[in-house]
């Protein structure tokens, strides 16, 4: 059996990510793709659970070590869980975010030591690693505006003050810049048609879909 795809999104607040997963998830099941749709923190019951204690309460609940700690806890139960074993029999498994916002959120922006990252990123996903990272971009107040304009969500990150979210997008945008061959920038601006499009436009170029 070959193994399947991994694709993830990552970016900032409000970017459209989860908005782009269902239209791409959809896309790639009507080429006849089994398609797994996840999210991180989350994804497996326990990752959820630990979701739920990570991203609800006061902006300074955790400190960003301890918040670290806490992604790689749920990130691991949810690699063994769900992504390793869907890989396995061949799905193409969607992540709305994974461990690049550990590294921008956790680190660029609330300064971890990146070591620390690096070293879990090693002992934690092992080989789970992405094949394509879409890396949504868009300036951080027009973020920002969509995140508060949609209902539902946690607010703790979107809480902090705009200097964490600039430093988050300089975050992404240095990750991007340093695996140019794993990660694509979407220009996360237009309307929902044109980053669809943007989007396919890099799943097609980067990996065989058809077939
Ligand atoms: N986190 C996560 C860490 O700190 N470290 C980690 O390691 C991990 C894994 C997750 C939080 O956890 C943090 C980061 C996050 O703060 P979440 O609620 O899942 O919390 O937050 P987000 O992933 O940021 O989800 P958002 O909903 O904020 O952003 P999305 O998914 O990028 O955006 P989406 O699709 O929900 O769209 C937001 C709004 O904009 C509209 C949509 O309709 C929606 O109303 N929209 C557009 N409007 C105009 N034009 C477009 N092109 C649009 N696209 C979407």
């Amino acid at each position: 059996m070959t193994r399947g795809r991994f694709i993830t999104f990552e970016g900032g607040e409000g970017a459209g990510k989860s908005t782009q997963l269902k239209r791409l998830a959809a896309r790639l099941q009507d080429q006849g793709q089994e398609v797994v749709a996840t999210r991180e923190p989350g994804g497996s019951p326990g990752a959820e659970s630990i979701r739920e204690l990570v991203l609800k309460g006061a902006a300074d609940r955790w400190s960003p070590v301890t918040e670290t700690l806490l992604m790689y806890a749920a990130r691991r139960d949810h690699i063994e869980r769900v992504i390793r074993p869907a890989l396995a029999r061949g799905a193409w498994v969607v992540c709305d975010r994974f461990a690049d916002s550990t590294r921008a959120y956790q680190g660029a922006a609330g300064g971890t030591d990146p070591g620390l990252i690096s070293a879990l990123e090693s002992h934690i996903l092992e080989d789970t690693r992405p094949d394509l990272t879409l890396v949504f971009d868009l300036p951080v107040e027009v973020g920002l505006e969509r995140a508060h304009a949609r209902a539902g969500t946690e607010m703790r990150f979107e809480s902090k003050g705009s200097a964490f979210h600039e430093r988050l997008r300089d975050g992404f945008l240095a990750i991007a810049r340093a695996e140019p061959e794993r990660c694509a920038v979407i220009d996360a601006t237009g309307s929902l048609e044109a980053v669809e499009q943007a989007v396919w436009a890099a799943v097609e170029a980067r990996l065989a879909v058809h077939g």
